[in-house]
This record gives C-alpha cells, structure tokens and sequence, in this order.
C-alpha cells in the first residue's frame, strides 16, 4: 500500500522536473521522412546549436561567422575528421527561427544511412536526441505559434511516432523502467524511514538489482535497432518452394548473377548473405534452400537453415511461381506486415489458381515490377510494420536516452560503492529513471503540451 503510493509520487515529480531540465539543452533530429527523398534534413536547435555545428563542420568560414538564414556549402565530419557527406547548411539565430531558439538546418543526402550518421556526429558533439514534437514544443512555448497552430501541424504530419511503445523494445523499455521505479522506491522509504535503515546485505542486494538494471541496459543499448541495422542492415529473407525463382530474385535486386540458378529443384542448398543499398538503406539480403520435404540430409540441413533465418528475418519475402499451381497452404493466407508476397514468372502465363490473389506480380527474367518490389520494401521498412527497433531515426533518439540512463546509473552504483549515503544516488537513479521513461515517452501525461506534441514526429 505504501509502497504504491511512493511509487506513483516518484513518477510524477520526475516528470515535472523532466519538462525543466529538457527545455535547456540543445536537441537534434532529421526532419525529414526516413529512407524517403533525394535529401534529408537534419536539424540542431538549442543555446548550443552553433557551437555544435562548428564542431561538425567544415567549411569556408566556421557556422558561427555565417550571416543567419544564408545557405553555405560544406562538408560534416565525424571524430576522426572523416567525411561523412558533402552538405547545404544555414543558420537561423534566435529569436527569428522556427523555435525561436539559435536553429542550424543541414541539408545532407537523402537516405537513412547518411543523415542517421549525420545526425549521430550532432550527438556526439553535444546535442541530445529529440523526443517527437520537441521542434514544435519549443516553437509554441518560445511564442512561434499558438497550441492551435501546433495541433495543425500535428494534422499536418500524422505522426506515426514512437513505434518503439508497441515493439518487444517497448516491452523491455518498460521493464527496465518498473525495475528503476521500484529499486528508487525502496531506497527512497529507505530515506523516509532512516531508523530502520539498510542492512548491510540489503546493501548488496541493492546493488545487484542496480547491477542487473545496467546490464540490462548495455545489452539493449548493444543490441537494439540502429547499431544493429547500421552494421548489419535490415534482415529481409527470400523463402519458398524449390524453383520459384528465389536466387533469380537475389540476383535480380543485386544486380549481377551472384547465385547459381538452374531449373534444378534444390538448387540452392544453404542460405546466401549479400548487402544491397536501398536509397540509402542498407539492406541484407538472403537467399534461402527451397522448401520443399526431401529426403536428402544436406538438402534437409539447408531447410532449416531456411527456417531459422526465418526467425531472425525483419522482413520476409515469399516467393511463388506464377505459372504454377497455387499450394493448397495458399488459400489460408493473411495479410503480414512483416511479408511480402511476390508471384514470379509474370512473363509466363498466369496459372488460373492466381485469379484475384493479392500479391507483388514479378518476373526474375524480364526484371518487371523489380523496381515496385523495392520501393515496398522501402515502404515496410519505413512503415510501422516492421519490427519496431528496426527504424533508424526513432532509434538514434532511444539510444541516446538509453546512454544518458546507463551513465547515470554507472555513477549511482560507484556512489554506492564509496559508502555514501542513499540521498546521493537516489538522485542519479531518478535521472536514469528520467532518461528510460524518455523512451517510452509516457512520463505521465499530467500536462496538455505532453500528450499534444507527443504526437508530432521527431524533428518537427
Ligand atoms: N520464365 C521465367 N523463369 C524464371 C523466372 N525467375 C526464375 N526463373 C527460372 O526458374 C528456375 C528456378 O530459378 P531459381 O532462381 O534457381 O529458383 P530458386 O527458388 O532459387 O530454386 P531453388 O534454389 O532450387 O530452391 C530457373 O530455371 C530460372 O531461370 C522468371 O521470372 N520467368
Ligand atoms: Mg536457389
């Protein structure tokens, strides 16, 4: 009973002091959609703005001597002075920005692989991710517009913002954050209640579940989204019957004949890796063994190698002949978001089972409809389908929390180590607590502005 009440207390005060602490820094964002157009923007805005262009960029004269709202040519660089794009960038100094704020507007190259990079060397030089609707957020409370002009724009942009809240990254957000709370709520009765005190082996037992926490946090931070997807690319798997066409398809979008096709079934005996570069998205691709029941132990092995890059797949893509019978599993089909159904062989005669079925219409030979399948794919992983901490631009945001959450509990457990009283890392917790519930985006909704302009996409 107690315990509850705390609790909720603890959420509610870190809220308000969150909105406080947020509103001074400098934050950045790409503007623009991800994975879409020939160019992005990414965008800094806060006192420190200027100064963290300058760090970024190189160009005739540094940010800070640019005349405000004039667009100059330079190059953006990351830590070791390696060139990350060739960009248009201007200035707007404050108060005549679109936030009212200093405001630096960086055009760079469209794609998520570049502007994501450009926005990472925005972070790393000092900035700080911006939640959904901080653009806008700082415009209305720095008088730019009004609460009705924003809800326009939230009109304008039907934000599908913080996809993370649904995903398995959601889940483990949340988690973690029940785990801070209750870990803060103990150690804050702890405070409240001085004469019971903490037991010395409570003391251990605190910072295990402190210990617990950070490794949860590194994992996630190792493992989620971005770092993944930069490194690795999206995972998109061909599957399907032997012979439909799933090397021709790997061949097809790579461009070059990587994979040996043949009218043989059973061609592809295990499953085959290449990247592709999707406007800008790096993309891995596999093909797989047919799947077809055989009685051959390699061909067998190949099939479950078939399978289990099925479960690591963030999208799949299934593949039929066109020009042949439709399976019986066939009719039983649901719509996937994580699923592309192509029926090849488009420049052979349809089979009639295909009457009306639903499906990307490809042929491997020909090359028709290739540049339809890519711009699904493009779509899927943009959209919300795919699995969630797959999308570039949420994820740069939720790393950069994520880390601000893990540094401040690494500073609470050597508070904890040095003997010092709980007053002193309760307050690194809280800030921990501040940075995951960030993620999550739903530190209690006790403002109108909170669920207003949460609504917004990032960077708006
Ligand atoms: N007419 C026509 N033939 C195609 C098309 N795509 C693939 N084929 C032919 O279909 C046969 C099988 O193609 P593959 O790409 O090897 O098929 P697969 O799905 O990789 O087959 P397995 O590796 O055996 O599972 C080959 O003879 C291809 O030339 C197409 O669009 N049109
Ligand atoms: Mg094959």
């Amino acid at each position: 009973m107690h315990r509850s009440t705390e609790e909720s207390s603890i959420v509610r005060s870190t809220s308000a002091e969150d909105r406080q602490l947020i509103a001074g820094d400098t934050i950045a964002a790409i503007s623009t959609p991800a994975g879409e157009g020939a160019i992005a923007l990414v965008r800094i805005s806060g006192a420190d703005s200027i100064a963290v262009a300058d760090k970024i960029c190189r160009a005739k004269a540094t940010p800070s001597e640019f005349a405000s709202h004039v667009q100059h040519f330079g190059e953006i660089v990351d830590e070791t002075e390696r060139l990350i794009d060739q960009v248009m960038m201007s200035i707007h100094r404050a108060p005549t920005s679109y936030t009212g704020e200093d405001l630096v507007e960086i055009s760079c190259h469209g794609g998520m692989l570049v502007s994501a990079r450009v926005l990472e060397a925005c972070l790393r030089a000092g900035a700080r991710a911006a939640r959904p609707g901080e653009f806008t957020e700082r415009a209305f409370l720095n008088g730019k517009m009004d609460l009705t002009q924003a809800e326009a724009v939230i009109d304008l942009i039907r934000a599908k913002t913080d996809l993370a809240l649904e995903g398995r990254l959601g889940e483990k957000i949340r988690k973690l954050r029940d785990e801070l709370i209750s870990l803060i709520a103990h150690i804050e009765a702890s405070i409240d209640f001085p004469e019971e005190g903490i037991a010395p082996d409570e003391d251990e037992r605190l910072s295990a579940r402190l210990d617990s926490i950070r490794n949860e946090m590194s994992i996630l931070l190792a493992t989620a989204g971005q770092g993944r997807i930069l490194r690795e690319g999206v995972r998109v798997v061909i599957y399907g019957a032997t012979n439909a066409g799933k090397s021709s398809l790997l061949n097809g979008l790579l461009g070059y004949e990587r994979v040996i096709v043949s009218e043989t079934h059973g061609t592809t005996r295990d499953t085959i890796e290449e990247m592709i570069n999707l406007r800008g998205v790096p993309v891995r691709l596999l093909d797989t063994a047919g799947l077809r029941t055989s009685t051959s132990k390699l061909e067998r092995e190949g099939i479950a190698r078939t399978e289990k890059s099925l479960e690591t797949a963030d999208l799949r893509l299934h593949i039929v002949d066109g020009n042949a019978p439709k399976p019986s599993h066939f009719g039983k089909q649901t719509a996937n978001g994580n699923e592309i159904v192509l029926l090849n062989k488009t420049d052979l005669s349809e089979h009639s089972d295909w009457k009306h079925f639903a499906a990307l219409r490809i042929s491997c030979r020909t090359g028709e409809g290739l540049a339809d399948l890519e711009k699904e794919i493009l779509a899927r992983i943009t959209m919300e389908n795919l699995r969630p901490e797959s999308v570039v631009t949420i994820n740069l945001r939720h790393r950069d929390c994520l880390r601000r959450a893990l540094e401040a509990c690494d500073r609470a457990r050597k508070t904890m180590n040095d003997g010092l009283a709980p007053e002193y890392f309760s307050v690194d917790l809280n800030e921990a607590l501040r940075a995951v519930g960030e993620v999550i985006g739903t530190v209690e909704v006790e403002q109108i502005l909170d669920s207003v302009f949460g609504q917004f996409c990032i960077g708006k």
